[in-house]
């Protein structure tokens, strides 16, 4: 019988395709990226890459198509949103919530509209490519408007007559200024996020994705943290340890020829700023040394 292989369904090209790509080219994965496949195997694990639309991938996982996929929690939200309404299997396990494809779902006025709350959109239109979230948002809110359904340029609707507000992605804010809208309500709070089949019946394939999540975990806490090597004072070594950001049980080692100064190593779980530096300096610091970490495990 020949071994079955995890399917991963990956964005072909967007936003969130180069991050994903690295993500698992640092869990190891060796992937020979050829634009225009549809799907790569994986060299030296037993791994499919499927790349597809985003907007294909919560439906392809769903239906149990592809075991894992990486992609926003906005589409993830308005396809369940969709295939709830009309009966279909809309299940999924969020297994991960990564550090990449950052941004909000938001309502926006144009900067001539008086908008002092949702409630002053009863009867308006609102341009929209997530129909479904806004939809259900409205309910919420008690508020009925006309939802107008775009697939693309949704910033410029207001401008060109067809609706009176819009509802899309922002992150930085720019496209909304740029097309004098200012940012009213966030509606969701979004960013990349790996989902999961309902259920993975294969032990082997359920045991090849707990490793995935051990990595991927383990090269997003990587990314984050810094190993900080230096020199210090032995009566300062309390005190050098208190400015380390975020470091746990430090090694502390004897240095060859001196007997008051120690080598201090430790791994710092948050970013080591140059104001921390020049703090363990005054403290008697010196050959402060702050690296990247590649890999870890717990
Ligand atoms: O071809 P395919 O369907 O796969 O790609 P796509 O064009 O539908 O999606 P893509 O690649 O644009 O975005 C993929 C995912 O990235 C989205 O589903 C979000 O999860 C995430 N993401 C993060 C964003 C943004 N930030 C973002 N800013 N997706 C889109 N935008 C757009 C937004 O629609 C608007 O046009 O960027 C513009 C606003 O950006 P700012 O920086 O000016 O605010
Ligand atoms: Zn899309």
């Amino acid at each position: 019988m020949t071994e079955k292989r995890l399917k991963i369904a990956v964005q072909k090209s967007g936003r969130l395709s180069d991050a994903t790509l690295d993500i698992l080219k640092r869990c190891g994965l060796r992937i020979n990226q050829s634009k225009n496949k549809l799907i790569t195997h994986v060299k030296n694990m037993p791994i499919d890459i499927l790349f597809v639309r985003d907007d294909d991938i919560p439906g392809l996982v769903m239906e149990g198509v592809v075991d894992l996929g990486f992609v926003g929690d906005n589409i993830m939200q308005e396809v369940s949103l969709q295939r709830a309404k009309f009966g279909e299997q809309a299940e999924f396990v969020k297994l991960i919530a990564l550090d990449y494809g950052h941004c909000r779902l938001s309502i926006a006025t144009t900067e001539e509209q008086n908008y002092t709350s949702i409630q002053d959109l009863s009867g308006c239109r609102i341009a929209t490519s997530y129909p479904y979230s806004l939809g259900r948002y409205l309910e919420e809110q008690g508020v009925s408007a006309k939802i107008v359904h775009l697939t693309g340029s949704v910033e410029v609707a207001p401008r060109a007559g067809l609706a009176d507000a819009i509802c899309d992605l922002v992150s930085t804010g720019v496209t909304l200024e740029a097309n004098g809208l200012r940012e009213d309500e966030v509606i969701l709070r979004s960013a990349a996020t790996l989902v999961r089949r309902p259920t993975i019946e294969n032990e082997a394939l359920k045991q090849l994705v707990d490793r995935l999540i051990v990595r991927i975990n383990g090269v997003m806490q990587a990314k984050e943290s810094k190993y900080i090597m230096l020199h210090a004072p032995k009566n300062q070594v309390d005190a050098i340890i208190n400015l380390l950001p975020g470091a746990e049980k430090p090694t502390i080692l004897p240095l060859a020829g001196s007997d008051d100064q120690v080598a201090i190593h430790a791994v710092s779980t948050e970013t080591v700023f140059w104001e921390t530096m020049e703090s363990l300096k005054q403290l008697g610091g010196s050959s402060i040394l702050v690296l990247p970490i590649e890999k870890m495990m717990e």
